[in-house]
């Protein structure tokens, strides 16, 4: 088999990615480890940057986010009993969020792939990438009993974090950063109303709360928990407690609960991986970098990768220009480097370290500084500014 771009991984990222792609006639084939029901299945992202919003009306497949989706115009941060609302349209001059669910997205990008009729073999296995260097690479892979060679030009390492693409950059060759964080986030979706027509971080002596939706119907709450939790420790009445302890106390008033449709809990961490290509291979989203999700950043930075990727294969097969390549991974990080210093620093300043040893200092010190901290830029419109420069998103760099 040959085509010119090699996808692996059917995520958000491999999705967006070929369906940019084979509107410019760009070819491409999608290899996935897993069955697209399984892909689906995963309740992840909320919150799009304009960036990410635009790139799916570049794709075409924007009638769905543009009906359901909701403009957010603004957020809130509560600090025990202070709220402060982060104003993102007056803040950026305009700038707002799209809410709409990764799993919507990524839905709404596997029915216009399999409309077009590009190839997608999901459930495959044994996927292994060969020649980056050369001009030909290829990818081996099993699916249905049967071996498969696909020849290629490029690779687009699409396969997350634990995919198999960044692992066969020579590890003398990557230089990774990592910042494991001592708590995680327990996820619950539900089929009632949002407890407020905006989202609400909670920072509490009792630990993070985040109040966010999917639409007016369905509701995504999180809840700060110790690493030693299972989603078995918590029933769903156990998490309605808990959160009504952890939002604001008008709020709580408001919160209607019902059964869970899904209760997850994710680890947080810090993940870069440099650089972000190697030969004809390009990682792309959390193939390459992770952040803890008090950013919105996760599936935004996919987005700007998937761009700048997208720009750089365009120029490459429209104009023949084949050394713009070599910016990828420069331009890429730029932005991922942005993006994980912002996830850290709301990760640091939202969350109880307790006794956690944070950057050299006791808990109770590091906790003090990160409140004075949240509580200087929430008190400056010069500070809410850079919260809502950030939430909303840097533009996209262009290519030289
Ligand atoms: P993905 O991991 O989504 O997709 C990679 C795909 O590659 C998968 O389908 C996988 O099956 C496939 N794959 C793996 N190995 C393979 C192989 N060897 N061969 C072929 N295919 C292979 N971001 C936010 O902005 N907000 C959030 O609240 C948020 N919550 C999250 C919660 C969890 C539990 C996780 C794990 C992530 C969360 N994220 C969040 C981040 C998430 O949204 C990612 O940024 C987003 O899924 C990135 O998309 P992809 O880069 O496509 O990677
Ligand atoms: C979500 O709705 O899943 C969501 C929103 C904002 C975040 C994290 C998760 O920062």
């Amino acid at each position: 088999m040959k085509t010119k771009i090699a996808i692996i991984g059917g995520g958000p990222s491999g999705l967006l990615l070929g369906q940019l792609l084979s509107k410019q006639g760009i070819s491409n084939v999608i290899v996935e480890r897993v069955a697209g029901d399984y892909v689906l299945g995963r309740i992840r992202a909320g919150i799009l940057e304009q960036g990410f919003v635009d790139l799916v009306r570049e794709a075409g497949v924007a009638t769905n986010m543009d009906a359901a989706g909701g403009v957010h115009d603004g957020f809130e941060i509560s600090v025990g009993d202070r709220r402060v609302r982060i104003d993102l349209k007056a803040l950026t001059g305009g700038k707002t969020v799209m809410c709409y669910g990764q799993l919507e997205i990524t839905k709404d990008l596997m029915d216009a792939r399999s409309a077009s009729g590009l190839e997608t073999y999901y459930e495959s296995s044994q996927v292994s990438l060969h020649d980056l260097k050369a001009d030909s690479p290829f990818v081996l892979f099993e699916q249905g009993g049967e071996q498969f060679r696909l020849e290629c030009d490029y690779i687009a390492g699409c396969d997350g974090f634990h995919g198999v693409s960044r692992k066969t950059i020579p590890l003398e060759l990557r230089t990774e950063h990592e910042r494991v964080y001592p708590f995680g986030w327990l996820g619950l979706l539900s089929d009632t109303p949002p407890v407020s027509h905006e989202l609400i971080y909670c920072k509490t002596e009792r630990g993070f709360a985040l109040a966010s939706m999917r639409s007016e119907t369905r509701s995504r709450y999180y809840l700060q928990v110790p690493l030693t939790d299972t989603v078995e420790d918590w029933s769903d009445e156990a998490f309605w407690d808990e959160l009504k302890k952890r939002l604001p106390e008008d709020i709580a008033l408001n919160l209607v609960t019902g059964p869970s449709i899904e209760k997850s809990i994710a680890p947080l961490r810090s993940f870069i991986c440099e650089p972000m290509q190697y030969g004809n291979l390009f990682l792309v989203g959390d193939a390459a970098h992770i952040v803890p999700p008090t950013g919105a950043k996760g599936l935004n930075l996919a987005a700007s990768d998937v761009s700048t990727l997208y720009k750089i294969l365009t120029r490459v097969y429209k104009q023949g220009d084949k050394a713009c390549i070599h910016q990828y991974s420069e331009i890429a990080l730029r932005r991922v480097w942005n993006g994980e210093r912002f996830s850290w620093w709301m990760s640091n300043m939202l969350h109880n370290f307790g006794e956690t040893n944070a950057g050299g200092l006791d808990g109770d010190t590091f906790m003090r500084f990160m409140e004075s901290e949240l509580n200087y830029y929430l008190s400056s419109e010069y500070g809410r500014g850079i919260i809502a420069e950030q939430y909303v998103g840097l533009p996209y760099e262009k290519l030289t």
